[in-house]
């Protein structure tokens, strides 16, 4: 059930289903703190892609840019944060990766409706580029697109379950990536969504 994707990149099918309670039990809480939020690219687009981090940094975009924030600007609060369960799973993942140092300071909360997407895009906020990003996927199923260094790049698809975790490091780390409309139905324990987790380790 590990899977290597690419140089760097590891799919561990199913990783957070023993813990899934646990895991789900922890998200309305957060939620309830630092609502999902739909950010506004600096371009001036609202993404379709509903955010809330947790962890001592979280991803925030406004007209002035993308950058890491300590402070959710809704609230004027610091993040939640990261619910033990989560970081337990994902620093099981990274040491199963052979990541066995990751700390993360960030995880990114996606929250995906039907329709929602995410464009091809890299990863350029972060500084620690040793240290890989672990994603887990929960709720409703989607299309991951995996490119290469450019933009242009032939991209693969990669179908994300559940449960499902990756771990995103080495010369994957930096690749272009994207997530394809998520088509509509109804997950058993999260109704008509997809979230995803991503835990990353910022400097
Ligand atoms: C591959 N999120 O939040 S997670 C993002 O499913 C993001 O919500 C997607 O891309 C989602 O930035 C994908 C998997 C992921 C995250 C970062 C990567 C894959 C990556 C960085 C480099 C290569
Ligand atoms: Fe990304």
């Amino acid at each position: 059930w590990a899977e290597p994707l690419a140089p760097g990149a590891m799919v561990l099918r199913g990783l957070a289903l023993a813990t899934q309670h646990e895991i789900l039990a922890a998200l309305a809480p957060l939620i309830a703190r630092a609502p999902f939020r739909h950010l506004v690219t600096p371009g001036g687009h609202r993404m379709s892609v509903a955010m809330s981090n947790c962890g001592h940094l979280g991803w925030v975009s406004d007209a002035r840019g993308y950058r890491y924030s300590g402070i959710d600007p809704d609230s004027g609060l610091p993040w939640p944060a990261i619910p033990a369960p989560w970081l337990a799973l994902a620093l099981d993942a990274a040491r199963r990766a052979g990541f066995p140092d990751f700390d993360p300071q960030a995880c990114l909360i996606n929250r995906y409706q039907p329709g929602a997407r995410l464009t091809l895009h890299q990863d350029r906020n972060e500084h620690q580029l040793t240290q890989p990003i672990v994603s887990v996927s929960l709720g409703l199923p989607a299309v991951f697109l995996f490119g290469g260094d450019r933009r242009e790049d032939k991209t693969q698809r990669i179908p994300l379950a559940h449960g499902d975790v990756v771990v995103w490091g080495g010369p994957a780390r930096m690749r272009y990536h994207g997530v394809l409309p998520v088509k509509p139905g109804v997950h058993p324990l999260l109704g008509e969504c997809r979230v995803n987790l991503t835990f990353r380790q910022v400097t």
